[in-house]
């Protein structure tokens, strides 16, 4: 059974169809995977509760080769723990997203979050402190809200709160497109550095030079592509990014150490299936370029 012998895991997680329907043993794993199927808080369109079954149904189902390296699957050892038991409170879902991270990341894998809503970022980037990793995130949205429809806690302000909780976190965000005045205020002032969508592979290219050598956390919000080949996320804003320049831009980020990522708001009530198909394989280049032999 996923979760093994292990309490915690029996406690927080429960056991779902593994990703890649492919069953590595928690022990032997280099990755650990679990879902977060959380939406509530989620304000246009919510539907990324399915994320996590939708992304495991897919990648069941499509050749998970990478684009750019020689790469299997099997050898790059994942285990899918299974979905963060739910709760209607935020605050009580983060500190499970948190717990969960931590006693991964104590066990010596890479944690690999999917989604359900961004929100979970902050709690799993919290609790890899201690690596002192360079925040990358892919989205359409710059999510520094510092209140959002009354709550200081939700999918566009997690990032203000991952900012000033961790004064000293380096935060790149490439792909914005959909943003308010006071975000980039924000930003700039906190030093963020922000890439539009515009610019793209020039941010990547910076920004590979930047993190060489150093410990990165990858957070992939899937609306940063176009909505035309993903049109299946809660916000989508037009003008995105393609999926080969998103998959090159994760590739270039194997210059540093990647330590743990996430895959968020998928959501499968407005998907025909490519944005599943596109995250799916979004994340086989992720773990791609994490895996280092
Ligand atoms: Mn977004």
């Amino acid at each position: 059974m996923s979760g093994g012998s292990d309490g915690f895991y029996r406690y927080y997680i429960i056991p779902r169809q593994p990703l890649f329907g492919i069953e590595t043993e928690r022990e032997e794993a280099y990755f650990l995977a679990f879902g977060v199927p959380y939406d509530l808080t989620s304000s246009f369109r919510p539907g990324s509760r399915y994320g996590p079954e939708t992304i495991r149904k897919f990648t069941a189902n499509i050749e998970v080769n990478s684009y750019f390296r020689d790469f299997d699957v099997v050898s790059a050892r994942v285990h899918d723990l299974g979905d963060i038991a739910f709760d209607y409170r935020p605050s009580e879902m983060l500190k499970r997203v948190y717990r969960t991270v931590v006693k991964i990341s104590g066990e010596g894998k890479i944690p690999v979050m999917l989604g359900g809503e961004h929100t979970f970022t902050l709690a799993s980037v919290t609790a890899l402190k201690g690596k002192n990793p360079v925040l990358v995130v892919f989205d359409a949205h710059l999510d520094l809200r510092d209140e959002y429809l009354g709550l200081r806690i939700n999918h566009a302000t997690y990032l203000r709160r991952l900012a000033e909780r961790m004064p000293r976190l380096e935060v790149y965000v490439l792909g914005v497109r959909g943003y308010d005045r006071e975000e980039i205020r924000y930003g700039m002032e906190r030093g963020v550095k922000i890439f539009l969508c515009h610019n793209f592979m020039e941010g990547v290219k910076t920004l590979a030079e930047a993190v060489a050598g150093k410990n990165i956390y990858i957070s992939l919000d899937i609306d940063v592509l176009d909505p035309s080949i993903a049109p299946g996320v809660g916000n989508p804003e037009a003008g995105g990014a393609g999926l080969t320049d998103v998959a090159r831009a994760i590739h270039m980020l194997s210059a540093g150490k990647i330590v743990g990522l996430d895959l968020v708001e998928v959501s499968p009530l407005y998907d025909t299936g490519a944005t599943a198909a596109a995250a799916s394989r979004l994340l086989v280049e992720m773990l791609a370029a994490a895996v280092k032999e």
